[in-house]
Protein backbone atom coordinates (compact mmCIF):
# COMPACT_ATOMS: atom_id res chain seq x y z
CA UNK A 1 0.00 0.00 0.00
CA UNK A 2 1.79 3.54 -0.87
CA UNK A 3 1.23 6.08 1.48
CA UNK A 4 -1.64 7.88 -0.85
CA UNK A 5 -3.57 4.76 -0.38
CA UNK A 6 -3.34 4.36 3.67
CA UNK A 7 -3.67 8.23 4.29
CA UNK A 8 -6.78 7.90 2.23
CA UNK A 9 -8.09 5.17 4.18
CA UNK A 10 -8.10 6.93 7.39
CA UNK A 11 -9.52 10.54 5.24
CA UNK A 12 -12.51 8.06 4.51
CA UNK A 13 -13.88 7.97 8.40
CA UNK A 14 -13.21 11.41 9.06
CA UNK A 15 -14.21 13.17 6.05
CA UNK A 16 -17.09 11.99 3.64
CA UNK A 17 -15.55 10.15 0.94
CA UNK A 18 -12.25 10.72 2.08
CA UNK A 19 -12.33 13.95 0.42
CA UNK A 20 -13.35 17.67 0.57
CA UNK A 21 -14.34 18.18 -2.81
CA UNK A 22 -15.96 15.27 -5.09
CA UNK A 23 -14.07 15.53 -7.75
CA UNK A 24 -10.58 15.30 -6.56
CA UNK A 25 -12.15 11.44 -5.07
CA UNK A 26 -10.78 9.75 -8.16
CA UNK A 27 -13.97 7.60 -7.37
CA UNK A 28 -15.19 8.42 -11.32
CA UNK A 29 -12.06 7.11 -12.38
CA UNK A 30 -11.86 3.97 -10.36
CA UNK A 31 -9.06 4.71 -8.30
CA UNK A 32 -7.92 6.48 -5.30
CA UNK A 33 -6.45 10.33 -4.99
CA UNK A 34 -2.63 10.70 -5.15
CA UNK A 35 -2.07 12.90 -1.52
CA UNK A 36 0.38 16.05 -3.07
CA UNK A 37 2.71 17.49 -0.95
CA UNK A 38 3.76 20.29 -2.54
CA UNK A 39 4.20 21.71 -6.06
CA UNK A 40 6.32 24.46 -7.90
CA UNK A 41 6.25 25.56 -11.23
CA UNK A 42 4.49 22.79 -13.61
CA UNK A 43 5.10 19.88 -11.41
CA UNK A 44 3.38 18.55 -8.21
CA UNK A 45 4.35 15.81 -5.85
CA UNK A 46 2.74 13.45 -4.28
CA UNK A 47 3.48 12.24 -0.52
CA UNK A 48 5.24 8.95 -1.96
CA UNK A 49 7.50 10.89 -3.72
CA UNK A 50 6.41 10.59 -6.96
CA UNK A 51 6.13 13.69 -9.32
CA UNK A 52 3.71 14.91 -12.01
CA UNK A 53 3.63 17.50 -14.62
CA UNK A 54 0.48 19.16 -13.51
CA UNK A 55 -2.31 19.61 -16.07
CA UNK A 56 -4.78 20.94 -13.22
CA UNK A 57 -3.63 23.75 -11.66
CA UNK A 58 -5.88 24.21 -8.55
CA UNK A 59 -8.71 24.17 -11.53
CA UNK A 60 -7.45 27.42 -13.10
CA UNK A 61 -5.84 30.04 -11.09
CA UNK A 62 -1.89 28.87 -11.47
CA UNK A 63 -2.20 30.38 -14.39
CA UNK A 64 1.70 31.67 -13.69
CA UNK A 65 2.46 27.97 -12.58
CA UNK A 66 2.40 26.68 -8.66
CA UNK A 67 4.21 28.58 -6.00
CA UNK A 68 5.00 31.51 -7.92
CA UNK A 69 8.03 33.33 -5.59
CA UNK A 70 6.75 36.89 -6.39
CA UNK A 71 3.21 36.01 -4.66
CA UNK A 72 5.13 33.62 -2.33
CA UNK A 73 6.52 36.56 -1.13
CA UNK A 74 3.55 38.66 -1.01
CA UNK A 75 1.54 36.33 0.84
CA UNK A 76 4.21 35.90 3.43
CA UNK A 77 4.48 39.63 4.19
CA UNK A 78 0.80 40.26 4.02
CA UNK A 79 0.65 37.03 6.99
CA UNK A 80 3.31 38.92 9.09
CA UNK A 81 0.51 41.63 9.50
CA UNK A 82 -1.92 39.45 10.70
CA UNK A 83 -4.47 36.88 8.85
CA UNK A 84 -7.64 38.78 9.19
CA UNK A 85 -9.63 41.86 10.43
CA UNK A 86 -12.76 41.07 9.32
CA UNK A 87 -12.63 44.94 8.56
CA UNK A 88 -12.19 47.40 6.17
CA UNK A 89 -8.34 47.78 4.75
CA UNK A 90 -6.61 49.24 1.50
CA UNK A 91 -5.41 46.57 -0.48
CA UNK A 92 -9.15 45.47 -0.85
CA UNK A 93 -9.80 48.97 -2.61
CA UNK A 94 -6.49 47.80 -4.78
CA UNK A 95 -7.55 44.83 -6.08
CA UNK A 96 -10.76 46.40 -7.11
CA UNK A 97 -9.89 49.32 -8.69
CA UNK A 98 -7.17 46.96 -10.66
CA UNK A 99 -9.90 44.45 -11.39
CA UNK A 100 -12.14 47.25 -12.65
CA UNK A 101 -9.79 48.62 -14.70
CA UNK A 102 -8.59 45.45 -16.54
CA UNK A 103 -12.41 43.79 -16.98
CA UNK A 104 -14.61 45.44 -19.18
CA UNK A 105 -18.19 46.72 -17.84
CA UNK A 106 -16.96 45.60 -14.34
CA UNK A 107 -17.57 48.96 -12.69
CA UNK A 108 -18.00 48.20 -9.12
CA UNK A 109 -16.86 44.86 -7.22
CA UNK A 110 -17.78 42.70 -4.36
CA UNK A 111 -15.23 40.44 -2.77
CA UNK A 112 -16.50 36.80 -1.62
CA UNK A 113 -14.62 33.44 -0.77
CA UNK A 114 -15.46 31.38 -3.91
CA UNK A 115 -17.08 30.91 -6.73
CA UNK A 116 -20.08 29.63 -5.14
CA UNK A 117 -20.21 32.34 -3.46
CA UNK A 118 -19.75 34.65 -6.15
CA UNK A 119 -22.71 32.92 -8.04
CA UNK A 120 -25.30 33.11 -5.64
CA UNK A 121 -24.82 36.80 -4.43
CA UNK A 122 -24.60 37.54 -8.34
CA UNK A 123 -27.91 35.74 -9.17
CA UNK A 124 -29.67 37.44 -6.07
CA UNK A 125 -28.73 40.96 -6.85
CA UNK A 126 -29.93 40.16 -10.02
CA UNK A 127 -32.84 39.24 -8.60
CA UNK A 128 -32.86 42.42 -6.76
CA UNK A 129 -32.66 45.14 -9.24
CA UNK A 130 -34.97 43.63 -11.93
CA UNK A 131 -37.38 42.62 -9.34
CA UNK A 132 -38.12 39.49 -11.23
CA UNK A 133 -37.06 35.62 -9.85
CA UNK A 134 -35.99 33.24 -12.34
CA UNK A 135 -32.84 32.18 -13.67
CA UNK A 136 -31.88 30.58 -17.07
CA UNK A 137 -29.10 28.25 -16.74
CA UNK A 138 -27.35 26.02 -19.46
CA UNK A 139 -27.50 21.95 -18.84
CA UNK A 140 -23.69 20.89 -18.29
CA UNK A 141 -22.48 24.45 -17.33
CA UNK A 142 -21.35 24.74 -13.57
CA UNK A 143 -21.92 27.58 -11.41
CA UNK A 144 -20.52 26.24 -8.14
CA UNK A 145 -22.72 24.07 -5.93
CA UNK A 146 -25.97 26.64 -4.17
CA UNK A 147 -29.13 25.51 -4.38
CA UNK A 148 -29.91 26.87 -7.09
CA UNK A 149 -27.33 25.72 -9.25
CA UNK A 150 -27.73 22.55 -8.63
CA UNK A 151 -29.91 21.89 -11.88
CA UNK A 152 -28.19 19.83 -14.38
CA UNK A 153 -24.76 20.65 -13.38
CA UNK A 154 -21.81 20.05 -14.91
CA UNK A 155 -17.94 19.31 -13.10
CA UNK A 156 -18.50 16.25 -10.43
CA UNK A 157 -22.46 16.51 -10.26
CA UNK A 158 -22.13 14.85 -14.17
CA UNK A 159 -20.46 11.91 -12.85
CA UNK A 160 -21.70 11.44 -9.70
CA UNK A 161 -24.74 9.28 -11.02
CA UNK A 162 -27.57 11.32 -9.80
CA UNK A 163 -28.68 13.81 -12.05
CA UNK A 164 -29.00 16.63 -9.43
CA UNK A 165 -28.69 16.58 -5.79
CA UNK A 166 -29.99 15.34 -3.06
CA UNK A 167 -31.00 18.01 -0.29
CA UNK A 168 -32.18 20.29 -2.82
CA UNK A 169 -35.97 21.31 -2.19
CA UNK A 170 -37.87 21.50 -5.18
CA UNK A 171 -38.56 25.11 -4.13
CA UNK A 172 -35.22 26.19 -4.08
CA UNK A 173 -34.85 24.92 -7.75
CA UNK A 174 -38.07 25.77 -8.94
CA UNK A 175 -37.28 29.48 -10.71
CA UNK A 176 -34.06 27.21 -12.27
CA UNK A 177 -34.88 26.98 -16.00
CA UNK A 178 -32.51 25.05 -17.77
CA UNK A 179 -31.52 25.75 -21.83
CA UNK A 180 -29.01 24.09 -24.46
CA UNK A 181 -25.67 25.23 -24.52
CA UNK A 182 -25.13 26.61 -27.97
CA UNK A 183 -29.08 26.55 -28.74
CA UNK A 184 -30.14 30.37 -29.15
CA UNK A 185 -33.63 28.54 -29.77
CA UNK A 186 -33.69 26.90 -26.42
CA UNK A 187 -33.30 30.04 -24.91
CA UNK A 188 -35.86 31.85 -26.92
CA UNK A 189 -38.35 29.75 -25.91
CA UNK A 190 -37.72 29.84 -22.31
CA UNK A 191 -38.11 33.75 -22.57
CA UNK A 192 -41.58 33.06 -24.22
CA UNK A 193 -43.08 30.80 -21.70
CA UNK A 194 -42.23 33.10 -19.20
CA UNK A 195 -42.78 36.82 -20.22
CA UNK A 196 -41.41 39.45 -17.64
CA UNK A 197 -40.34 36.93 -15.35
CA UNK A 198 -36.67 36.03 -16.20
CA UNK A 199 -34.24 37.64 -14.10
CA UNK A 200 -31.06 36.59 -15.74
CA UNK A 201 -29.45 34.23 -18.06
CA UNK A 202 -25.85 32.98 -16.67
CA UNK A 203 -23.35 31.05 -18.80
CA UNK A 204 -20.18 29.93 -18.45
CA UNK A 205 -19.00 31.99 -21.93
CA UNK A 206 -16.53 28.49 -22.29
CA UNK A 207 -18.26 25.68 -20.80
CA UNK A 208 -15.77 24.30 -18.98
CA UNK A 209 -17.48 21.80 -16.02
CA UNK A 210 -18.48 19.40 -19.11
CA UNK A 211 -15.37 19.17 -20.29
CA UNK A 212 -14.70 22.12 -22.10
CA UNK A 213 -17.21 23.42 -24.96
CA UNK A 214 -16.10 25.98 -27.27
CA UNK A 215 -19.19 28.72 -27.69
CA UNK A 216 -21.08 28.60 -30.85
CA UNK A 217 -20.27 31.76 -33.13
CA UNK A 218 -22.70 34.31 -32.29
CA UNK A 219 -24.14 32.74 -29.24
CA UNK A 220 -22.62 34.72 -26.78
CA UNK A 221 -23.84 37.80 -28.72
CA UNK A 222 -27.05 36.31 -29.07
CA UNK A 223 -27.68 35.70 -25.50
CA UNK A 224 -26.76 39.55 -25.24
CA UNK A 225 -29.48 40.54 -27.76
CA UNK A 226 -32.06 37.84 -25.92
CA UNK A 227 -31.39 39.72 -22.50
CA UNK A 228 -31.23 43.25 -23.88
CA UNK A 229 -34.80 42.43 -25.81
CA UNK A 230 -36.52 40.72 -22.73
CA UNK A 231 -35.65 43.27 -19.99
CA UNK A 232 -33.04 40.50 -18.34
CA UNK A 233 -29.20 40.26 -17.03
CA UNK A 234 -26.58 38.77 -18.73
CA UNK A 235 -24.51 36.72 -16.47
CA UNK A 236 -20.67 35.57 -17.38
CA UNK A 237 -19.72 32.63 -15.04
CA UNK A 238 -15.89 33.81 -15.59
CA UNK A 239 -14.56 31.21 -12.68
CA UNK A 240 -12.64 29.84 -15.44
CA UNK A 241 -11.92 32.22 -18.18
CA UNK A 242 -11.60 35.00 -15.96
CA UNK A 243 -8.30 36.28 -16.22
CA UNK A 244 -7.22 33.48 -17.96
CA UNK A 245 -8.82 33.64 -22.20
CA UNK A 246 -6.97 37.71 -21.66
CA UNK A 247 -6.93 40.27 -19.00
CA UNK A 248 -10.35 41.14 -19.84
CA UNK A 249 -11.50 37.29 -19.61
CA UNK A 250 -14.31 36.23 -22.03
CA UNK A 251 -16.08 39.83 -22.76
CA UNK A 252 -12.60 40.80 -23.87
CA UNK A 253 -12.01 37.26 -25.81
CA UNK A 254 -15.55 37.41 -27.48
CA UNK A 255 -16.25 41.10 -27.84
CA UNK A 256 -19.79 40.79 -26.39
CA UNK A 257 -20.94 42.27 -23.15
CA UNK A 258 -21.89 40.71 -19.47
CA UNK A 259 -24.28 42.96 -17.00
CA UNK A 260 -22.12 41.03 -14.26
CA UNK A 261 -19.20 39.04 -14.32
CA UNK A 262 -18.52 36.19 -11.28
CA UNK A 263 -14.80 34.84 -10.67
CA UNK A 264 -13.53 32.65 -8.42
CA UNK A 265 -10.27 31.28 -7.18
CA UNK A 266 -8.23 33.01 -9.99
CA UNK A 267 -8.27 36.45 -8.24
CA UNK A 268 -6.60 35.06 -5.15
CA UNK A 269 -4.05 33.31 -7.14
CA UNK A 270 -5.46 29.92 -5.97
CA UNK A 271 -5.79 31.18 -2.48
CA UNK A 272 -9.63 31.27 -1.28
CA UNK A 273 -11.77 33.97 -3.06
CA UNK A 274 -13.95 35.02 -5.46
CA UNK A 275 -15.70 37.89 -6.65
CA UNK A 276 -18.72 39.32 -8.07
CA UNK A 277 -19.34 42.55 -10.13
CA UNK A 278 -20.65 44.75 -13.33
CA UNK A 279 -22.32 47.48 -14.00
CA UNK A 280 -23.21 50.07 -11.14
CA UNK A 281 -26.28 50.41 -11.40
CA UNK A 282 -26.26 47.02 -10.91
CA UNK A 283 -24.25 46.28 -8.38
CA UNK A 284 -25.65 49.59 -6.44
CA UNK A 285 -27.95 47.02 -4.86
CA UNK A 286 -25.73 45.48 -2.76
CA UNK A 287 -26.11 46.03 0.65
CA UNK A 288 -25.08 48.87 2.62
CA UNK A 289 -25.70 50.73 -0.44
CA UNK A 290 -28.23 49.04 -1.69
CA UNK A 291 -31.31 46.35 -0.26
CA UNK A 292 -30.09 43.31 -1.67
CA UNK A 293 -28.11 41.79 1.91
CA UNK A 294 -24.69 39.44 1.40
CA UNK A 295 -21.98 39.88 3.53
CA UNK A 296 -18.59 37.92 5.07
CA UNK A 297 -16.13 38.28 7.97
CA UNK A 298 -13.26 36.48 5.63
CA UNK A 299 -14.41 38.42 2.15
CA UNK A 300 -11.16 40.45 0.97
CA UNK A 301 -9.27 38.46 3.39
CA UNK A 302 -5.73 40.45 3.53
CA UNK A 303 -3.73 37.60 3.04
CA UNK A 304 -5.80 36.74 -0.18
CA UNK A 305 -5.64 39.89 -1.48
CA UNK A 306 -2.00 40.30 -1.36
CA UNK A 307 -1.88 37.18 -3.41
CA UNK A 308 -4.73 37.88 -5.50
CA UNK A 309 -2.84 41.48 -6.54
CA UNK A 310 0.60 40.57 -6.97
CA UNK A 311 -0.51 37.91 -9.58
CA UNK A 312 -3.10 40.02 -11.26
CA UNK A 313 -0.29 43.03 -11.76
CA UNK A 314 2.16 40.29 -13.13
CA UNK A 315 -0.72 39.43 -15.43
CA UNK A 316 -1.58 43.09 -16.31
CA UNK A 317 2.48 43.78 -16.73
CA UNK A 318 3.33 41.13 -18.65
CA UNK A 319 1.04 40.48 -21.94
CA UNK A 320 3.34 37.69 -23.07
CA UNK A 321 1.70 35.36 -20.66
CA UNK A 322 -1.54 35.38 -22.53
CA UNK A 323 0.43 35.27 -25.97
CA UNK A 324 2.28 32.24 -24.88
CA UNK A 325 -0.46 30.30 -22.63
CA UNK A 326 -3.08 31.04 -26.13
CA UNK A 327 -0.13 29.69 -28.21
CA UNK A 328 0.63 26.72 -25.76
CA UNK A 329 -3.44 25.78 -26.19
CA UNK A 330 -3.18 26.00 -29.98
CA UNK A 331 0.12 23.52 -29.91
CA UNK A 332 -1.48 21.46 -27.77
CA UNK A 333 -5.13 20.83 -29.67
CA UNK A 334 -2.82 20.44 -33.21
CA UNK A 335 -0.60 17.93 -31.64
CA UNK A 336 -3.38 16.16 -30.03
CA UNK A 337 -5.12 16.23 -33.14
CA UNK A 338 -2.53 14.70 -35.25
CA UNK A 339 -1.70 12.18 -32.71
CA UNK A 340 -5.51 11.12 -32.60
CA UNK A 341 -5.69 11.13 -36.59
CA UNK A 342 -2.50 8.87 -36.61
CA UNK A 343 -3.37 6.58 -33.86
CA UNK A 344 -6.94 6.35 -34.97
CA UNK A 345 -8.03 7.42 -31.54
CA UNK A 346 -11.31 7.85 -31.03
CA UNK A 347 -11.14 10.99 -29.14
CA UNK A 348 -12.45 14.87 -30.25
CA UNK A 349 -10.41 17.50 -28.98
CA UNK A 350 -11.47 20.85 -27.69
CA UNK A 351 -11.14 24.19 -26.11
CA UNK A 352 -10.53 27.72 -26.61
CA UNK A 353 -6.84 29.54 -25.26
CA UNK A 354 -5.44 27.69 -22.65
CA UNK A 355 -8.03 25.67 -21.78
CA UNK A 356 -8.52 22.38 -23.59
CA UNK A 357 -10.49 18.99 -23.25
CA UNK A 358 -9.97 15.50 -25.06
CA UNK A 359 -13.76 13.93 -25.46
CA UNK A 360 -13.77 10.61 -25.71
CA UNK A 361 -15.85 10.24 -28.80
CA UNK A 362 -15.36 10.19 -32.17
CA UNK A 363 -18.42 13.06 -32.56
CA UNK A 364 -18.68 16.81 -32.69
CA UNK A 365 -19.08 18.15 -29.14
CA UNK A 366 -21.82 21.26 -28.70
CA UNK A 367 -23.59 20.86 -25.62
CA UNK A 368 -24.04 18.65 -22.56
CA UNK A 369 -25.92 15.52 -24.19
CA UNK A 370 -23.24 15.47 -27.08
CA UNK A 371 -20.51 15.47 -23.69
CA UNK A 372 -22.16 13.06 -22.02
CA UNK A 373 -22.29 10.43 -25.08
CA UNK A 374 -18.28 9.97 -24.46
CA UNK A 375 -16.83 6.94 -22.87
CA UNK A 376 -16.02 7.65 -19.86
CA UNK A 377 -14.56 4.21 -19.47
CA UNK A 378 -11.66 4.43 -21.53
CA UNK A 379 -11.51 8.07 -20.42
CA UNK A 380 -10.55 5.69 -17.07
CA UNK A 381 -8.00 4.06 -18.49
CA UNK A 382 -6.00 6.42 -20.52
CA UNK A 383 -6.38 9.14 -16.94
CA UNK A 384 -4.85 6.15 -15.09
CA UNK A 385 -2.03 5.12 -17.91
CA UNK A 386 -1.32 8.87 -18.12
CA UNK A 387 -0.84 9.33 -13.96
CA UNK A 388 1.65 6.48 -14.33
CA UNK A 389 3.48 7.95 -16.93
CA UNK A 390 4.38 11.68 -14.35
CA UNK A 391 1.25 13.04 -16.14
CA UNK A 392 -2.10 14.68 -13.48
CA UNK A 393 -5.08 15.48 -15.45
CA UNK A 394 -8.55 16.22 -13.74
CA UNK A 395 -9.59 12.91 -12.87
CA UNK A 396 -12.96 13.12 -14.75
CA UNK A 397 -14.16 13.09 -18.38
CA UNK A 398 -16.00 16.85 -17.53
CA UNK A 399 -13.14 18.84 -16.46
CA UNK A 400 -10.56 21.04 -18.72
CA UNK A 401 -7.31 20.65 -19.06
CA UNK A 402 -5.55 23.79 -17.92
CA UNK A 403 -2.27 25.37 -19.50
CA UNK A 404 -0.08 27.62 -17.56
CA UNK A 405 3.27 30.33 -18.46
CA UNK A 406 4.99 27.51 -16.60
CA UNK A 407 4.20 24.61 -19.27
CA UNK A 408 6.41 24.48 -22.14
CA UNK A 409 6.06 23.18 -26.26
CA UNK A 410 8.47 20.57 -25.00
CA UNK A 411 6.03 19.39 -21.96
CA UNK A 412 3.26 19.38 -24.83
CA UNK A 413 5.38 17.28 -26.79
CA UNK A 414 6.18 14.84 -24.10
CA UNK A 415 2.38 14.53 -22.82
CA UNK A 416 1.27 13.83 -26.39
CA UNK A 417 4.19 11.01 -27.35
CA UNK A 418 2.43 9.00 -24.31
CA UNK A 419 -0.73 9.90 -24.68
CA UNK A 420 -0.13 8.38 -28.44
CA UNK A 421 1.10 5.45 -26.79
CA UNK A 422 -1.78 4.77 -24.37
CA UNK A 423 -3.50 4.33 -27.86
CA UNK A 424 -1.67 2.59 -30.26
CA UNK A 425 -1.33 0.02 -27.22
CA UNK A 426 -3.71 -2.71 -26.75
CA UNK A 427 -5.21 -0.90 -23.93
CA UNK A 428 -6.97 0.96 -25.24
CA UNK A 429 -8.95 -1.13 -26.78
CA UNK A 430 -13.03 -0.51 -25.53
CA UNK A 431 -13.75 -3.05 -23.06
CA UNK A 432 -10.52 -4.48 -22.76
N1 LIG B 1 -15.52 21.61 -10.22
C1 LIG B 1 -14.64 22.71 -10.15
C2 LIG B 1 -13.85 22.83 -11.38
N2 LIG B 1 -14.51 22.48 -12.52
C3 LIG B 1 -13.72 22.72 -8.99
C4 LIG B 1 -13.25 21.43 -8.54
C5 LIG B 1 -14.04 20.94 -7.39
O1 LIG B 1 -15.27 20.92 -7.48
O2 LIG B 1 -13.41 20.53 -6.45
Amino acid sequence: MTRSEQVFAQAQNYIPGGVNSPVRAFQSVGSTPRMIARADGVKMYDIDGREYVDFVGSWGPMILGHNHPAIREAVIKAAQNGLSFGAATEIEVDVAKLICSMVPNVEMIRMVNSGTEAVMSAIRAARGFTGRNRIIKFAGCYHGHSDAMLVRAGSGVMTSGIPDSAGVPAACAADTLTAVYNDLSSVETLFGQNPGEIAAVIVEPVAANMGVVEPAPGFLAGLRKLCDKNGALLIFDEVITGFRLALGGAQEYFGVRADLVTFGKIIGAGMPVGAYGGRRDVMSVISPRGSVYQAGTLSGNPVAMAAGLTQLMILRDTPAVYQKINALGDFFRQEMGKMAAQTGAPVTVTGVGSLSCLFFTPNPVHNYTDAKNSDTALFAKYFLYMLDKGFYFAPSQFEAIFLSAAHTEETIRDVVQTAGSFFRSGSAAKGE
